[in-house]
């Protein structure tokens, strides 16, 4: 019996073409991808490479985010951003002690959690040590744990302020304790729209040159876009390429993130939340045009549960983790909840017919003993 190829768009079946080849996807193909109505077509073929790539297991991890503050240099710039604030006198505002820092981390450690991820707004006054000691004292209290700290924007902000090169910066962050660096900051990476949501924010140029200088030194990072604001499908696929052409050069990103923006209490309070097939799409056409990334996130955070489960047959293979404390998007409105549960998040993976694999930040199996817990190396 002949097999039914579950694509209506004629224009999908190059594409097809190039997928069963593993022939890499041009600027043309991802326009394509973002223009075509058959949406079940497009999720057929992702489904295609997430499965090549990662068969049927999908992954998560027990985390934290704790932001560290949010006070931030750049708080009138970023139009897309409720998190910011101009000083800690304004409304809203925090900024924790070293030791709040620690305590909180500390208890998420001992219930579990295998990742700190931990950023900030560009602070102008924090003097680096405070820095160096919230690694430090992590790994010296909790040497297991993995810490991803720390934009490549913040990093900048560090050279800058701090008067040392992004190398000095990073390698001393990295003798401290940073295992590796989160993907935020990349925004879109086209000029003219960058310069629309983000004026005088980090270059693409310097966000992609952080990245490369911290691959270069053995640091792991991830990748993230965030969409569903002025930019252009034009865009978003040059941003796409732009991270595959880095990722030729230095092979350091693990996971990539597309992240939907959330408009609420921001200067783009008027655009419309995403709906669920753009954030569907996003997922599926990360999947298709990053052939150099072994992994596509789909961070529920800011997808909602619902859809992050339906990413699992879009090209995703893992839906982020447990979370807990969530700032950046439920301060823009966010209506998920600020943390799951590993059994919700395992049930929603099987419901999905896929094999739930808790991981480390690397997609190293985490292995569970009891209140222990150790890694299997990835193969
Ligand atoms: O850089 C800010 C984005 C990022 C909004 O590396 C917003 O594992 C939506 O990068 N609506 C921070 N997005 C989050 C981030 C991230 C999240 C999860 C995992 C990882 C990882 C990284 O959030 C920012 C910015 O791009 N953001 N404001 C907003 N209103």
């Amino acid at each position: 019996m002949e097999k039914y190829l579950p694509i209506t768009d004629s224009k999908l079946y190059p594409i097809h073409e190039k997928i069963q080849t593993e022939t890499r996807l041009s600027l043309e193909d991802g326009i394509t991808l973002y223009e075509t109505p058959d949406i079940t077509g497009l999720g057929f073929l992702a489904n295609i490479v997430r499965e090549r790539k990662s068969g049927n297991l999908a992954y998560y991890n027990i985390n934290q985010h704790i932001d560290y503050s949010n006070v931030c240099i750049l708080h009138a710039r970023c139009h897309f951003c409720a998190f910011a604030r101009k000083n800690i006198e304004t409304e809203g505002a925090w900024e924790m002690s070293v030791d709040e820092f620690l305590d909180k981390a500390v208890y998420s450690i001992n219930n579990g959690c295998t990742e700190i991820h931990s950023v900030g707004g560009l602070h102008p006054k924090l003097p680096f040590e405070y820095y160096l000691e919230m690694l430090r004292g992590l790994k010296k209290r909790m040497p297991q744990v993995h810490l991803k700290f720390f934009t490549a924007v913040e990093i900048h902000h560090f050279s800058r302020i701090f008067k040392k090169s992004i190398k000095e910066i990073l390698i001393e962050l990295k003798a401290a304790g940073l295992d590796s660096i989160p993907g935020g900051g990349a925004e879109i990476f086209a000029e003219e729209t960058r310069n629309k949501i983000c004026p005088g924010k980090l270059s693409a140029e310097g966000w992609l040159d952080v990245h490369h200088q911290a691959h270069e030194l053995g640091i792991p990072t991830n990748a993230t876009m965030l969409y569903g604001h002025l930019e252009t499908n034009e865009d978003r696929v040059d941003h796409l390429i732009r991270l595959r052409e880095q990722q030729d050069k230095s092979n350091g990103f693990v996971t990539f993130i597309p992240l939907a923006f959330h408009p609420a209490n921001t200067r783009m309070a008027y655009l419309s939340s995403t709906s669920g097939l753009t954030d569907l799409r996003n997922v599926a056409v990360a999947r298709l045009m990053l052939d150099n990334f072994a992994h596509i996130k789909v961070y529920w955070i800011m997808t909602g549960l619902k859809v992050a489960q339906v990413a699992l047959s879009f090209g995703a293979d893992d839906i982020d983790g447990t979370v807990t404390e969530e700032k950046i998007t439920h301060m823009a409105g966010a209506s998920t909840p600020e943390a799951v549960s590993v059994e919700e998040l395992t049930r929603l993976i099987r419901e999905a017919g896929h094999i739930p694999i808790e991981r480390d930040t690397n997609y190293n199996e985490i292995i569970r003993e009891g209140n222990k817990w150790y890694r299997k190396k990835a193969a």
